[in-house]
């Protein structure tokens, strides 16, 4: 008699992350394209679209549709929040590049918005673009009810303020010089710096779709660790790669004498750190099976980028 297969095989779903961020990249570029106009004073317009439409990898955007389609929403109805969160991100990048802050020449493989609109467009594009993210979710999020848009605006509004990214941001100035920053104090930077408003954006596009307080809970748990383990990659990736790569200018830790994870604990430790968040953070998202299958990919992203 032939072999037959078994009537149940184990089921392994596959999932192409490649396909997934490359048809959402170009969704979100899609809507940031459409979502500023070059209208007079031209300027800052241009200003603001120089540094939004640089390229990066919409990581923050494509999770915020992410954690909304988890839940059953719809990414129509996440997508003007997720272009607010890339908003906000490139506002901090303009900053963080300031000479008043991290003085850099170079970011996503371009010269700095200062270099070429010079200080004080640079801070005024950072701030307009900071203000109409806010104004972009109230104003085009369409078929949600109110109540949860205004869950999600104020998210977005702790993560930023002196609660979150300031706040993580003004520690580290503070910290600049020092050689005896702790591990404590530099996960305090970057939980606010970096992690708030990737948290942010799971959060905000989890609350579109009805989270309760139980997929908060988990959610938020999730993309802490995530943005935990994106910021030691980000510092080794700052050890281990080239300027080309990263599209900035790479050792400036280094140059700099920066307290960094890897300076505190090596590459290779600093590594399993890493991954261990990651498989912490996909245990949060276990129960939901197959829907969650983008948001696991998405962690081993994290660990695994080049860039
Ligand atoms: C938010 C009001 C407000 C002010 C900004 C300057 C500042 C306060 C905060 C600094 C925030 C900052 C630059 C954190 C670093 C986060 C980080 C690791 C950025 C790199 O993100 P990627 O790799 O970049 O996702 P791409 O270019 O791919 O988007």
């Amino acid at each position: 008699m032939p072999q037959t297969m078994p009537q149940t095989m184990p089921q392994t779903v596959a999932f192409n992350l490649d396909k997934y961020l490359r048809d959402l990249k170009q969704e979100v570029e899609t809507a940031l394209d459409a979502s500023i106009a070059i209208i007079y004073p031209e300027k800052i317009y241009e200003s603001m679209r120089y540094s939004l439409m640089a390229g990066g990898k919409r990581l923050r955007p494509i999770l915020c549709l992410a954690a909304c389609e988890l839940l059953g929403g719809d990414r129509a109805a996440a997508m003007p929040t997720a272009c607010a969160m890339e908003m906000v991100h490139t506002m901090s990048l303009i900053h963080d590049d300031l000479p008043a802050m991290d003085n850099d020449d170079f970011r996503r493989g371009k010269p700095t918005n200062h270099k070429v609109y010079g200080d004080d467009i640079a801070i005024l594009a950072g701030d307009a673009l900071l203000a109409y993210a806010f104004e972009f979710i109230a104003a085009q999020t369409k078929n949600v009810p109110p109540e949860r848009i205004l869950k999600a605006i104020a998210h977005l509004g702790h993560a930023v303020a002196a609660t979150g990214l300031v706040g993580g941001q003004v520690v580290d100035l503070e910290c600049e010089g020092k050689p005896d920053v702790t591990a404590e104090t530099l996960t305090f930077i970057h939980i606010h710096k970096t992690a708030a408003l990737l948290e942010s954006c799971v959060i905000c596009g989890a609350l579109l779709a009805g989270a309760n307080d139980t997929d908060i809970d988990r959610l938020s748990t999730y993309a802490n660790n995530i943005g935990l383990a994106f910021q030691i990659i980000d510092d080794i990736l700052d050890i281990t790669s080239t300027s080309e790569q990263l599209g900035k200018t790479a050792g400036k830790d280094l140059t700099a004498q920066k307290v960094t994870y890897p300076s505190l604990w090596g590459i290779e430790v600093s590594q399993q750190k890493a991954q261990d968040l990651v498989e912490q953070a996909k245990a949060q998202l276990v129960s939901y099976g197959d829907a969650a299958l983008p948001l696991m990919a998405l962690a081993d992203y994290i660990t695994a980028r080049k860039n």
